[in-house]
């Protein structure tokens, strides 16, 4: 098929090379001149495809030569690619196999929207999570040396990825051990957000080349350590490349070839350097500096803003993305609105982001505190110690951080915070399923790794309003870490009063009673509070009797409320959007060490079942967990039909 379309330069290619590509294969024997229309056709196949599914569009648009180059390049999946985060590797998809299925991306059944190792042989790591590619590749690297074998093994990284400890410890492993490692830093000057800290400068110093060497420096001093062939390449790559730095640098200290900067959407750049690699038998590690811009082709670099990391459907021509539907304001806007109130009375109030600020709200918190705000690029490791550190010297951190991100900082609340008891505020942002993004980064985790650990007090929102109160509450409690999960999407709408109250601690709340002799008393802890109130409502309609309790706190636990309610029910039902060792869990023991699960009083915990669920639609995903009013309905008229 061979159709005229226009690409954004308005410059009319034939769509055809695509077409006949589905594997890296395919790309062996372009030559250079194809391998640019290919690269062509491939952002505009992109383009098309995520403005039909939404999801990650600039990240991707501005690797498209970088995946054409190494597929063309080296031997993939035998040299094994890794892509940090993994959120840029749509145009990978594409050329790996997954072109027909590229319109599913990110839906229920559909490609994931990281890689992912099951989903095809040419993903070797999966991820989601950001900065473990340099670790994966060293680890493949080391396997691959102890074998005898002699694959490439590379591994893609942002410059705001590179933001985090994990990618340091490994540049430090890498630099010490001789072993062929090849690490491509995609520096677009972009996290999410800009990206922040230090090493952002240092790495606009390595692009301006001033502070290092020059060219003709480099290929005099690098030819001495690099293979003579290498010299070949380095000559070709002078023509293009006015200000190539290399030697004296971060990474040549620390053990690394460097090379670069070269242009990431120029293949005369890309495909000399990478070939020449390629070809190197030197078991040591390089790091080649690509300088790209993110969305490139299709999104201005001034717009190339943070809207257009990631996206809803929209039109091509346009670029008009299609509109949430107009509802109620997202939980994480109600948590900076409160956090701002919160702020205004209290100067102490300090609002900590990892790289996440749109996500977290915390940008809206910095419009309005700017001094106050502190986004320390991905290292939410440090966000948590830096916070633990603000707190010893009498200030009130707020960790705005998603629940699975969270997970990387396990040792510091532990270590950090919960043992020194420090009033560190966690606010536990995308609690529970996420919909597209799938399970890595579900949250699903939170509250059975912070349930266990001492001094914490931890809250789960069922509403915004309760959110609300949860920050204010926060705000006030000084005594001790204390963390408040909610998840992500919008509220119900509810009105938040400009004076917020704090919850008394440790005391739930009952929503619905039924009296004393009760069929089954429903304690939810979270927002499935509106699941069990429609359960509530047809189980009522059909005469049962139905207590249901919003627990508020996990811990401390409302076990008063909770053994009193037991004694009067015939059977208790826990819910939470959480794994096993979470709320249900501190309940069965509760009413296990108290004799209060017995012939009269059955007791049942609805939970994430032991399982990733994959990306869907977020009802699809409750309704594979189990966890929408039909399936409460059904386990309460099983349990008490036999009784
Ligand atoms: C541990 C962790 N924290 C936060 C995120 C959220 N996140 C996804 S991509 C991204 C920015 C990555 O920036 P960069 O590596 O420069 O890649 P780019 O999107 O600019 O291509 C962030 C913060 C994540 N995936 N993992």
């Amino acid at each position: 098929m061979t159709h005229s379309k226009k690409t954004t330069q308005e410059k009319p290619i034939d769509i055809k090379l695509l077409d006949k590509v589905n594997y890296p294969s395919d790309i062996k024997d372009f030559s250079d001149d194809e391998l640019k229309q290919l690269s062509d056709e491939l952002r505009q196949a992109v383009i098309e495809a995520v403005s039909q599914t939404g999801g990650h569009l600039g990240a991707g648009l501005g690797v498209v030569e970088l995946t054409v180059a190494l597929h063309h390049v080296f031997d993939t999946p035998n040299d094994r690619l890794i892509w940090d985060v993994g959120h840029q590797a749509y145009p990978h998809k594409i050329l790996t196999g997954r072109k027909d299925k590229i319109n599913t991306l990110r839906k229920g059944g559909g490609l994931a929207g990281f890689t992912k190792r099951d989903e095809s042989e040419y993903d070797p790591f999966g991820a989601g999570h950001s900065s473990t590619s340099i670790s994966a590749a060293l680890g493949m690297a080391i396997a691959r040396d102890k074998e005898g074998k002699t694959n490439d093994v590379i591994a893609v990284i942002g410059d705001g990825a590179m933001s985090a400890g994990m990618a340091y410890e490994a540049l430090n492993n890498a630099g010490d051990l001789k072993s062929k490692l090849i690490v491509i830093l995609n520096d677009n000057d972009m996290s999410i957000a800009p990206p922040t800290g230090a090493m952002r400068a240092y790495f606009s110093r390595l692009i301006s080349g001033k502070a290092y060497n020059s060219f003709r420096n480099f290929a005099m001093k690098a030819v001495k350590h690099l293979p003579k062939y290498f010299e070949r390449a380095v000559q070709k790559t002078e023509q293009y490349a006015k200000d190539v730095v290399v030697g004296g640098n971060f990474f040549e200290e620390i053990g690394f070839n460097y090379i670069g900067p070269l242009d990431g959407h120029n293949l005369d750049h890309l495909l000399p350097v990478l070939r020449n690699i390629k070809q190197s038998k030197n078991n040591e590690p390089f790091l080649i500096h690509i300088v790209t811009e993110k969305g490139h082709g299709f999104i201005s670099p001034e717009a190339s803003s943070e809207k257009y990391h990631a996206v809803r459907k929209f039109d091509v021509e346009t670029k008009i993305q299609a509109k949430a539907k107009p509802a109620a304001k997202s939980y994480t806007e109600v948590f900076a609105d409160s956090l701002i109130s919160c702020a205004e009375s209290d100067k102490k109030i300090i609002a900590i982001t990892a790289a996440m600020p749109s996500g977290t709200g915390i940008n809206k918190f910095a419009n309005r505190f700017p001094e106050r705000t502190y986004d320390v690029g991905i290292a939410e490791q440090h966000a948590v110690t830096f916070a633990a550190g603000l707190a010893t010297e009498g200030y009130k951190p707020f960790c705005g951080i998603y629940s699975t991100f969270l997970q990387r900082a396990y040792d510091q609340v532990v270590h950090d915070v919960a043992i020194q008891n420090l009033p560190v505020r966690f606010a536990i942002d995308r609690a529970g399923l996420v919909g597209a993004d799938g399970p890595t980064h579900a949250g699903a985790f939170d509250i059975a790794y912070l349930g266990c650990l001492p001094n914490f007090i931890i809250m789960a929102a069922s509403d915004e309003l309760e959110l609300a109160r949860m920050v204010k509450t926060a705000a006030d409690h000084n005594d001790g870490p204390i963390a408040f999960r909610f998840p992500r999407g919008e509220g119900m709408g509810l009105e938040i009063p400009e004076k917020l109250e704090p919850l008394e601690i440790g005391k739930g709340r009952i929503i619905k009673n039924a009296g004393n002799n009760v069929d089954v008393t429903i304690i939810s802890f979270g927002t499935r509070l509106q699941e069990v109130l429609l359960a509530e409502a047809e189980l009522s309609v059909q005469g049962f009797k139905v207590t249901v309790i919003d627990a508020r706190f996990l811990k401390p636990l409302d076990e008063e409320l909770i053994k009193t309610s037991a004694k009067i029910s015939r059977l208790m039902i826990t819910i939470e959007e959480g794994s096993i060792g979470g709320f249900g869990s501190a309940v069965q023991q509760l009413l296990t060490n108290f004799d209060l699960i017995n012939n009269k009083m059955k007791f049942r915990s609805m939970i994430l079942s032991d399982k990733f669920i994959s990306h869907n639609e977020p009802y699809d995903m409750y309704d594979e967990a189990g966890l929408n009013a039909k399936h409460i309905i059904k386990l309460v008229k099983d349990i008490l039909k036999n009784n």
